[in-house]
């Protein structure tokens, strides 16, 4: 487009604040403390802040169990650090993003509060209250309005003695879901979202943003899913995965919230098991919904029915996968780019090679396959250092609520609870929320307290302050790809092909612009996702003699790609 918005030249850098830095001594990140490392994020050079939730919260999923939309949780601050933050990264040129949590409440907001007092409260249509099944025993077993399991184990249902029905959670009984059918429900939402807007945010990550529209029969009913093998539960994902309202509740939003606003804010909506095809409609400028979305693809590709079942991954199915993503978004619509996030184990672990050997060069060759996509990448904390996962040794050193429910129903079902164990210690969420490693010291610079979960050993070796002025470094070759979007419009902006794609260690591609983009110019990148050499002069025999506009390692042999060696060439 002659015309692109702005943040189709930027990068995004996500903030999990309970992990990021502790500014007060308590363990837990907070505000203070991310206001006391914004310089880390301006030598970096990242143009927006993602913020994971902030706000009031019993914190049962760290924040996205909110009770209260327009204030600021204690532990992390108050609303007037918020105002400064906002305005000293503004200050810097550096955007914010807020979470927005609205598929599901905390149990503890005042409207869930309201909703369960009593089956005629003005609010109970607000949630998604049910009687029991049918000649069922409210409360045991099977007597649940339909067989959903929830994404956090267990059934989506949670009986209300009180007021004798079930309520809905797809995620934890502490995270009942909203009822996006309700006009008032949406109607509040949109309330609370130009209140952020009107205080300065510049845009909204919008959680699970997929699942506001459930499939709702004729007379109210819910359906059961297929049985998950191995449970007793059924997957609820074909009745509330991008149903059959969500294109009309995201225009509506659009129209309600964002319209007219300037300079346009920025909405990316994280949306599991959305598919290519749909995320064309959701981000179709023209029929104004959001302008990009998270999808999952590319981070089940090596697990099998559900994320517990790790299997190897295939580099021809992640090409596969990107590739098809690249593609289907080329003439309309906008990818966003991820490797890492708060609910991903970390990526040089996943993607790269952890081990000593190949650490750095792995880190940085995910880092050049990421910023050099078309699409606008999005960087979780961490990943800029090459953290790795946590080497939790039992039980007692996990924290997140979906390990922990996983492991009690696995075992419960039978599993052998060392190998339900082995597989968290792959694939657990709490892999990306150790906290940040600033420097060697005890704590890594996290806290000056008892951190809230234990900081990676290996930070003695890899922290930020080791790296910062260590022009090989991981943050380094980071700063140096944000700083390429930012200079070649090829890299924010350029057609995209996919090269070999059946080659399993070389990931190759061409960013193209042409000559009526008014600045042709063409970038071959080509990445070794491997420990092995690989012979680049056989492969791609046009690359040895270009230019290198930037690498991960010094480039020993012009024809041969060493292991994990990324570059990008001009053509
Ligand atoms: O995650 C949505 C989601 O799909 C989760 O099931 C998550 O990806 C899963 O744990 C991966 O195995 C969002 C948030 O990002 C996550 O932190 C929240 O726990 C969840 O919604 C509920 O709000």
């Amino acid at each position: 487009p002659s015309n692109p918005p702005w943040w189709s030249t930027a990068v995004v850098y996500q903030v999990y604040p309970r992990s990021f830095m502790d500014g007060d001594g308590d363990g837990i990140g907070d505000l203070a403390g991310i206001a006391a490392r914004l310089d880390h994020l301006s030598d970096l050079g990242v143009d927006v802040v993602w913020l994971s939730p902030v706000y009031p919260s019993p914190q049962a999923d760290n924040g996205y169990d909110i009770s209260d939309y327009q204030a600021i949780e204690p532990t992390f601050g108050t609303l007037q650090q918020f105002d400064d933050l906002l305005a000293a990264l503004h200050a810097r040129g550096i955007r914010l993003v807020m979470d927005l949590v609205v598929n599901h409440t905390s149990d503890e907001h005042p409207w869930f509060v309201e909703s369960r007092s009593s089956p005629d409260s003005p609010k109970r249509d607000w949630y998604w209250w049910r009687a029991p099944r049918e000649g069922a025993t409210p409360g045991t077993p099977g007597a649940e309005p339909t067989n959903w399991q929830s994404y956090f184990s267990g059934p989506t249902w949670t009986w209300d003695e009180a007021s004798g029905e079930y309520y809905l959670h797809l995620f934890a009984s502490k995270q009942p879901d909203l009822n996006w059918e309700n006009p008032e429900v949406r109607q509040a939402v949109y309330a609370m979202m130009r209140w952020w807007l009107d205080r300065g945010v510049d845009g909204f990550r919008m959680d699970v943003v997929n699942l506001i529209s459930k499939v709702v029969g004729p007379d109210g009913g819910l359906q059961d899913g297929p049985l998950v093998p191995g449970t007793p539960y059924g997957d609820a994902s074909p009745h509330v995965l991008t149903g059959p309202r969500v294109h009309e509740f995201l225009h509506e939003m659009h129209q309600q919230v964002f319209a007219g606003r300037e300079p346009a804010v920025l909405t990316v909506g994280e949306m599991p098991g959305v598919t290519v095809e749909q995320a064309r409609l959701f981000t179709d400028a023209t029929r104004a919904e959001v302008d990009m979305v998270f999808q999952f693809e590319h981070v089940g590709l090596d697990t099998g029915g559900s994320k517990w079942e790790p299997r190897p991954l295939r580099l021809t199915d992640l090409k596969a996968s990107l590739g098809r993503w690249q593609e289907g978004l080329a003439d309309v619509g906008w990818n966003s780019l991820y490797w890492d996030n708060h609910d991903q184990p970390r990526a040089v672990s996943r993607f790269g090679d952890d081990s000593p050997a190949h650490r750095r060069d792995s880190a940085t060759c995910l880092a050049t396959l990421l910023h050099l996509h078309r699409g606008t990448p999005y960087v979780y904390q961490g990943e800029e250092l090459g953290m790795a996962n946590a080497p939790f040794a039992s039980l007692a050193d996990f924290r997140d609520i979906e390990s922990l429910n996983h492991h009690a129903q696995a075992v419960a079902l039978g599993q052998d609870p060392d190998e339900v164990l082995a597989v968290m210690r792959t694939m657990s969420r709490d892999n990306a929320r150790t906290p940040v490693q600033w420097d060697a010291s005890p704590h890594a610079g996290f806290t000056t307290g008892t951190p809230w979960i234990a900081v990676n050993p290996d930070h003695v070796e890899w922290n930020a302050a080791a790296q910062r002025d260590d022009p090989h470094s991981v943050l380094a070759h980071h700063r140096a790809l944000i700083a390429l979007r930012h200079d070649l419009p090829v890299v924010a902006l350029g057609d995209f092909t996919m090269l070999l794609p059946d080659h399993e260690q070389v990931y190759a591609f061409t960013r193209a612009l042409h000559p009526d983009d008014g600045d042709a110019e063409t970038l071959l990148v080509v990445c070794n996702v491997s420990g092995t050499a690989q012979d680049l002069a056989a492969l791609l025999p046009q690359a040895p003699g270009t230019e290198l506009v930037l690498g991960n390692l010094p480039v020993a042999d012009p024809a041969v790609l060493a292991p994990w060696e990324a570059r990008v060439l001009r053509r």
